[in-house]
């Protein structure tokens, strides 16, 4: 479906048609510009990046570049098409057809999760605004602000579902996205990893590695929704979010990849005084972000996760290719949990262990992108092998928070996994250092000292191609 650029709010919906909506968002709009303005990607305001922007929603949409300044992005809501005999996939309404209006006795909940889902978007931009003063190629930081833009427009798909469809408490919520900040004492943002520093380009491309991706799996379960407004949204949010995947997964890669390199040239593990980033340090920024990313599942068993599916909210991943009855009252799943010092498998109802299932699909997910990183390492003749912690390692939220686990899955006394912590994660040098590499390099076509250049630019574009031009002091 394509897509309206002729109005102030673009749009695929319509917006035009309902006067009342439109004046709302319109009012919404100032606030989100000027959060953009206090939040956004500090001192790069003016350059001109080379972006993409969605004409259409389908794959063939994706295929416009330009250049723009972040402020005039066009932000705007757009919702995949619609199939008119979709069907609800699960629990009690299942085989009944989707609804385009929120159901009454489930208003609550759902605004809960559209506001949990909308509150991560403006507090990964917020987590990352200081990264561009050390980005490590032209390249890297075009990257960084496409991931931004995004954000910032899927704030605005969970604002439109509030504004749309939520009335009074709805455009209250969507103020509130505008008023909270990450890591902020008296209002910080909802989920615990969006309230955590990202503050050098490891942790970011971690971040949206292990974070983006916890994103990937509760946008595909949201996608599975009843409310069909919902689904819509979120299955174009997707594809937006696959590019934002890419670029954890294949900048790790390109750190891993520099890492070797230096390592068979100097004939050392520790690569640092070569500039490069030792595997070991990589291994623990691994440990940190994966458990924390792992928390934002919630809980092993959770009678919200069981409610949001028999109530047709969230479904799982994939739910529509499952072959089973879609209700999960009578069936079990196998949880991990502690047990008097060790860790025990334990099957429990799987209604309730939800969100465990959808760990799992994650915990997989990530298994698959480590092989892809230890192939690399393997294909450099280096041998080291980076290993995934085990899931009760540091949690916060669940049948593990109150143990200490080490990455091989040992429950130990908290002492000890005190006094062992500098093994596991990264430790104030260890940031001290990778600190002191990030140095900005903003000549076309160079890569900072830590990183490999990855094979193609964006777009097919040479890779000393200008992707942002008028840089601050330039
Ligand atoms: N931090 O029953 P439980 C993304 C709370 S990322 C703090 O297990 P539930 C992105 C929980 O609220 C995807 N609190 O929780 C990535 C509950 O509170 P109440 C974001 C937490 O509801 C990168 C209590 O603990 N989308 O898009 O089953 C860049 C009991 O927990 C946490 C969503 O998360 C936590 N980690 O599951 C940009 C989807 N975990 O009821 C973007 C929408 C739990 O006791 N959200 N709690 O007051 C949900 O589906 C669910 O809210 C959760 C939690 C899966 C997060």
């Amino acid at each position: 479906m394509s897509i309206n650029y002729s109005e102030r709010i673009p749009n695929n919906v319509s917006l035009s048609d309902d006067r009342r909506l439109q004046r709302a968002l319109e009012a919404w709009q100032p606030g989100f510009l000027q959060w953009w303005s206090e939040m956004g990607p500090e001192s790069f305001q003016s350059c001109d990046v080379y972006l993409r922007t969605a004409t259409s929603t389908d794959a063939q949409g994706w295929a416009t570049f330009g250049y723009v300044k972040m402020p005039d992005y066009r932000w705007g809501i757009f919702l995949a098409d619609p199939d008119p005999d979709r069907r609800i996939a699960f629990g009690e309404h299942k085989g009944e057809p989707v609804w385009r209006e929120v159901p009454g006795e489930h208003r609550g909940v759902l605004r809960r999760l559209i506001v949990t889902q909308g509150d991560t978007e403006p507090a990964s931009v917020e987590q990352q605004r200081h990264l561009g003063k050390t980005c490590p190629s032209l390249y890297d930081l075009r990257n960084l602000f496409q991931v931004n833009v995004e954000e910032g427009r899927h704030l605005w798909a969970m604002v439109y579902l509030l504004h749309a469809y939520f009335g009074r408490d709805g455009r209250e919520e969507a103020e509130g996205l505008l008023q909270r900040r990450s890591g902020n004492a008296d209002n910080p943002r909802i989920l615990g990893a969006f309230n955590e520093k990202t503050p050098d380009w490891l942790s970011y491309f971690m971040f949206a590695h292990f974070t983006d991706r916890d994103g990937k799996y509760q946008l595909a379960s949201l996608a599975e929704s009843g409310f069909d407004p919902l689904a819509r949204t979120c299955r174009f949010m997707l594809t937006e979010e696959a590019h934002h995947l890419f670029v954890g997964e294949s900048g790790v890669g390109r750190v891993v990849s520099r890492t070797c390199e230096l390592m068979r040239a100097h004939n050392t593990f520790a690569v640092g005084e070569y500039g490069g980033i030792d595997l070991s340090i990589i291994q623990k920024y691994i440990n940190f972000h994966y458990s924390v990313s792992l928390d934002l599942f919630g809980s092993e068993l959770s009678t919200n996760a069981a409610n949001y599916f028999s109530a047709g909210l969230k479904g799982r991943f994939k739910e529509a290719d499952r072959e089973d009855d879609h209700l999960l009252t009578g069936s079990s799943y196998s949880i991990q949990k502690p047990d008097h010092g060790t860790i025990i498998a334990a099957e429990q109802p799987a209604l309730l262990a939800l969100n465990e299932a959808l760990r799992d699909s994650y915990i997989a997910d990530c298994e698959r992108a480590l092989a892809r990183w230890n192939k690399i390492i393997r294909e450099a003749e280096v041998e080291f092998e980076l290993k995934l912690p085990h899931r009760g390692f540091r949690r916060s939220i669940g049948e593990f928070a109150q143990v200490s686990v080490t990455p091989d899955g040992t429950i130990v006394a908290e002492e000890e996994w005190n006094r062992r912590k500098s093994e596991w994660i990264p430790t104030p040098t260890d940031r001290e250092f990778v600190a002191s590499l990030m140095k900005p390099m903003t000549d076309p076509g160079q890569f900072a000292s830590w990183i490999a250049p990855p094979l193609r630019g964006i777009n097919h574009q040479p890779l000393d191609f200008q992707f942002v031009t008028g840089l601050p002091g330039a």
